[in-house]
C-alpha cells in the first residue's frame, strides 16, 4: 500500500500520538486475521465476534500496527471512534491520492459478469483491478479499493445492494468515472417492497457521479423519475437505443453478436442473451476508454468469468439453491442464515439449510461454530443439516437438526428430501467440499 503511517493516521483522524510509530512499516491492510502477513495494518470490525479481541493474534502473526477503537498497551495503534467509519474514510483517501478512473457497476442480475467482462476489456490496454468474490458492500467495497496495487489505472467496482441507500454511500465513497446500471430485476423486493424502490436504490449510483461523468444504464422507463437532471447518459436496449445488440447468434457453448457502435461481430465463450448485453457494455465501455477495438475482441474472446460466491441456482428437481460454498467465516455465516430467513417460501414449499465446517478458526472453533445458533430462528427452518467435526459443535446447540459425519450420507439424505418447491441454503469453506453436493443437485 503506498501509504505511510502518518497519512493513514491523518486521514482517518486518528485520535493517539501515532507519530511515535513513524518507522512501523506498512504492508497491506486486512480485518480477518487469518489473512495477516508480516507489516499488515489489522482493522478490527464487529463482526459476529469483536475484531478487537483478535488485536493480539494480529499482532503474532506479524501485524505491525492495528486500528482500535481503545488505546492498546505494547505494540503501535491508531485509535480512532470507529473502525469500520476510518476504514471507508481511508478508502476515500487513497482513491483521492491514487486517482484510478472507477467504472462503477450495479445491478440485480448480471453485475458480477459484467464487472468481469468490464476488468476483462480494460486489463487488455492499462493496468486494472477489480472487486474480488463478493466484496461489493460497505466494508467490501473498502477494502477493494485498499488492496489495488499502487499502479492501478482502471478500478472496477461491484457496488451491492443489500439494503436501500447503500449505493448512494457506495457511489459518494468511490466517485465514478462512469456508472453501469446492467438490469432494473425483482430480485430483493422483499426489503424494498415495488421495482421503484429497487430502481431509486440503484439510481443511487448517480450520487457520486459528476453530471459530465457517464450514467449507462437500461432503457427501463422505471428509472427515468431517478435521473439526475442534466446527467450525461447513455441507454441501452433492444433496439433504437443509443447502444443495442443488431444480431445475435447462439451457441450450445458460445455466442455471437454484433453491434450498432463496433466494426466486427463479438464472439463470448459463454452462451446466454444476458451475457451478450454483459458484454456488449463491457465493450461500450472500452470503446469510451479508448481500448483498441482488436484488443476488446480478443478479451472477450478469452474471458474468464469468476463463479460467483453467493449464487442462486436451479435443482434439477426444481427447487431453489442459495449457494456459498467457498468461503466461510462466522460473520458471513450469521448474515446469510438471516438473509435466508428473511426469505418468504414458495408456496407449498419449505426452507432447508445445509452448513458444514468453516475452516482455519483456530482453537475458539467449537465456540464460533456454536455461536451460529445465536441467529437460527427454529420457526424460519424447516429442516437444519450439519455436517463436519466442528459442526458437532452446532448441532450440540440445535436438536432438531440432522447431524453427518460422513459426507456421502449427507448428500443422501440432502438429495432424499428435497422437493421441487423448496429453498435450500448451502454454506461452508471451499474446502468442506459442498460445492460437489450443489453439483449432484444441479445436474440434469
Ligand atoms: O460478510 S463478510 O465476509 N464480507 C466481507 C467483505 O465484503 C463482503 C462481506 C464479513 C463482514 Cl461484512 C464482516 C466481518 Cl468482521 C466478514 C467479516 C469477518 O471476516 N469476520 C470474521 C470473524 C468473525 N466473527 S473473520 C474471523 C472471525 C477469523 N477469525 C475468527 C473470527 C479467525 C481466528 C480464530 C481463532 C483465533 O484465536 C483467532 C482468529
Amino acid at each position: 500500500m503506498n501509504l505511510t503511517l502518518h497519512e493513514i493516521g491523518r486521514a482517518v483522524g486518528a485520535i493517539n500520538d501515532f507519530e511515535k510509530f513513524n518507522d512501523t512499516k506498512i504492508n497491506k491492510l486486512e480485518f480477518d486475521s487469518r489473512k495477516i502477513e508480516e507489516g499488515d495494518i489489522f482493522l478490527p470490525l464487529k463482526g459476529a465476534r469483536d475484531g478487537h479481541d483478535f488485536i493480539g493474534t494480529a499482532f503474532r502473526k506479524g501485524a505491525g500496527v492495528a486500528f482500535t477503537e481503545a488505546p492498546i498497551k505494547g505494540w503501535p495503534f491508531l485509535q480512532v471512534a470507529d473502525c469500520k467509519v476510518a476504514l471507508q474514510s481511508l478508502a476515500h483517501y487513497y482513491l483521492k491520492k491514487q486517482k484510478p478512473d472507477v467504472i462503477a457497476i450495479t445491478g440485480s442480475n448480471g453485475k458480477t459478469t459484467t464487472k468481469d467482462m468490464t476488468a476483462a476489456v480494460l486489463s487488455s490496454h492499462f493496468k486494472t483491478y477489480k472487486t474480488q468474490g463478493n466484496y461489493n458492500n460497505e466494508i467490501g467495497l473498502p477494502y477493494t479499493i485498499l488492496s489495488m496495487p499502487d499502479d492501478t489505472e482502471k478500478l472496477v467496482l461491484e457496488m451491492g445492494m443489500d439494503r436501500p441507500g447503500e449505493i448512494d454511500f457506495l457511489s459518494e465513497l468511490a466517485e465514478p468515472k462512469i456508472a453501469l446500471i446492467t438490469l432494473i430485476g425483482e430480485s430483493h423486493l422483499e426489503f424494498f417492497g415495488s421495482r421503484r424502490e429497487i430502481a431509486r436504490g440503484k439510481m443511487g449510483i448517480t450520487k457520486g457521479l459528476l453530471r459530465e461523468n457517464l450514467l449507462i444504464a437500461p432503457a427501463d422507463p422505471i428509472i427515468d423519475e431517478f435521473i439526475p437532471e442534466g446527467q450525461k447518459l447513455v441507454r441501452f436496449g433492444v433496439s433504437d437505443e443509443d447502444i443495442y445488440i443488431t444480431k445475435l447468434i447462439e451457441h450450445k457453448d458460445h455466442l455471437t453478436f454484433e453491434t450498432n457502435f463496433l466494426d466486427k461481430a463479438v464472439t463470448i465463450p459463454v452462451p446466454g442473451k444476458f451475457n451478450a448485453t454483459n458484454a456488449m457494455l463491457a465493450a461500450y465501455v472500452g470503446r469510451l476508454e479508448k481500448v483498441p477495438e482488436d484488443k476488446i475482441h480478443k478479451a472477450l474472446s478469452e474471458v474468464e468469468l469468476t463463479r460467483n460466491r453467493t449464487e442462486w441456482l436451479k435443482s434439477s428437481i426444481g427447487a431453489d439453491i442459495l449457494s456459498d460454498v467457498y468461503n466461510a467465516n462466522p460473520t458471513a455465516m450469521k448474515l446469510i442464515l438471516e438473509t435466508f430467513q428473511s426469505f418468504e417460501a414458495n408456496s407449498g414449499g419449505r426452507k432447508l439449510v445445509v452448513l458444514a465446517d468453516m475452516l482455519e478458526l483456530g482453537e475458539k472453533s467449537p465456540e464460533m461454530h456454536a455461536s451460529i445458533a445465536e441467529v437460527i430462528q427454529a420457526d424460519k427452518l424447516d429442516q437444519i443439516f450439519l455436517y463436519g467435526p466442528m459442526m458437532k459443535y452446532l448441532a450440540e446447540r440445535l436438536p432438531e437438526a440432522l447431524y453427518f459425519t460422513n459426507f456421502e450420507e449427507l448428500s443422501s439424505a440432502v438429495q432424499a428430501n428435497l422437493k421441487p418447491k423448496d429453498q435450500i441454503l448451502l454454506k461452508a469453506s471451499n474446502g468442506m467440499g459442498l460445492s460437489k453436493l450443489v453439483e449432484r443437485l444441479t445436474e440434469k
